[in-house]
């Protein structure tokens, strides 16, 4: 390691969960500098390598570093007023129509300043980042005028500036429509096509565009033109598909190689083939389905049937999924949407590395435990990966190590 003066770091004895599965014998992990260098079972750990390292601990499970591929979690103000109206009986789409809903966020974001978003947003994602996140995506969407997404895309940059957590940014610019453009959507999709995304881009601003592609949202051929414009500039795309009903996004943002198709309640055996043939990620995000008391599930036999990869995430937003816990999400995917534990995990590890597109990076990217990946990590006080899902419960993370540094500790406070 060219002048990387640091002790490797030992934990030993530990159950590991590699991102995709559950090793079968007790492991050692070494971390030296900011990778992981030795992934081994305790039997091939021997003395010479063992004692030029600093042991850090034994015993517990050690997963990678949490991966919430799907958040909003910048934006300005609160819905709890909604929440009381949608457990009178009023509806999410009903709210978005009387011009409530994600509009309502709308307002109150671009009333907020680019210091008062960040210091909202801060909280959230310390709260992820407590939960075990080392890497998070941060939508726009809630600006929704050239000039307030870029500043929801700047406060999301400037989270990853400041905090020790990947920050990996989407442009959301065509998530609801605008006042102003009432009446008159095909011009808004012109502003995004024409200027917002060309101006996030050139300033380096957002990582993938996405699309809300849903009756109460933008058409399939809306949302085509949105990609059309994200491929132009060279951005990956995914989209928000298949939430309330069935338009055919998913299958339209495979056929444009999408990253992922997230929500997916709606999604039928076409869109399944779809996402399969593109390789696309089906991002499960039990949150929004929990909080909206949704009744259509996932079709998840079909997904795992045909080998497409599933992530689950957060959602975390203040409307319909106000939820900043994702380990509780791993519990939500098995009992609400029958996920195995081991695929709710793999799901929030390795997989939702892949819906972010971090998988590619050479050397391997975060959200697996293997030499030469980043050393994302979390070292959990629990007796099995499954555990995790299985229980909520707080403060079960002992250590959170992010690219080699360990930012949480309980295990020596
Ligand atoms: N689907 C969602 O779950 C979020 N956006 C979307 O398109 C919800 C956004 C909100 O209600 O504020
Ligand atoms: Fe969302």
């Amino acid at each position: 390691m060219a002048g990387n003066p640091k002790t490797p770091r030992l934990w030993r004895d530990v159950i590991l969960f590699d991102g995709l599965d559950t090793r079968p014998e007790p492991m050692a992990v070494i971390v030296t500098g900011e990778r992981i260098s030795h992934v081994l079972p305790m039997a091939e750990l021997d003395d010479g390598l063992a004692d030029g390292c600093e042991e850090m601990g034994h015993g517990g499970v050690i997963t990678p570093g949490l991966v919430d591929c799907h958040t909003h979690l910048v934006f300005g103000g609160s819905r709890a007023d909604e929440f009381e109206q949608r457990l009178e009986g009023v509806s999410y789409e009903e709210i978005a129509r009387r011009g409530g809903g994600i509009l309502s966020t709308v307002q109150a974001t671009r009333a907020a300043s680019e210091d008062e978003l960040f210091d909202a947003a801060r909280p959230r994602l310390e709260a992820l980042m407590a939960d075990g996140v080392t890497s998070v995506e941060i939508k726009s969407g809630y600006g929704l005028s050239v000039a307030d997404e870029l500043k929801m895309l700047r406060v999301a940059r400037r989270l990853g500036e400041a905090l020790p957590v990947r920050v990996v940014t989407t442009l959301l610019g065509a998530h609801a429509l605008p006042p102003e453009f009432k009446d008159d959507s095909d011009a808004y999709i012109e502003l995004v096509c024409r200027e917002m995304i060309p101006a996030a881009a050139e300033q380096g601003l957002a990582d993938a565009v996405d699309v809300f592609c849903e009756t109460i949202a933008f058409s399939v051929a809306q949302c085509e033109r949105v990609f059309a414009a994200a491929e132009a500039h060279g951005l990956p795309v995914k989209a928000h598909a298949e939430q309330l009903s069935n338009l055919g996004g998913s299958a339209m943002a495979a056929r444009h190689g999408a990253l992922s198709a997230d929500h997916v309640e709606y999604l039928d055996e076409a869109g399944v083939a779809a996402l399969r043939e593109a390789g696309s990620v089906a991002v499960l995000l039990p949150g929004a389905f929990h909080t909206l008391r949704e009744t259509r599930l996932p079709p998840i036999a079909a997904l795992r049937e045909a080998g497409v990869p599933m992530a689950v995430a957060t959602d975390a937003n203040p409307g319909s999924s106000p939820i900043f816990n994702p380990t509780l999400m791993l519990n939500f995917a098995c009992t609400l949407f029958r996920l195995t534990p081991r695929e709710a995990l793999a799901g929030m590890t390795a997989q939702g590395a892949r819906a972010l597109g971090l998988r590619e990076q050479g050397g391997g990217g975060p959200g697996r435990i293997a030499a030469g990946a980043p050393a994302d990590l979390c070292w959990w006080d629990i007796e099995s990966p499954a555990a995790l899902a299985y229980a909520v419960q707080p403060g079960r993370l002992r250590q959170r190590i992010f690219n080699g540094e360990v930012t949480h500790d309980t295990a020596h406070a």
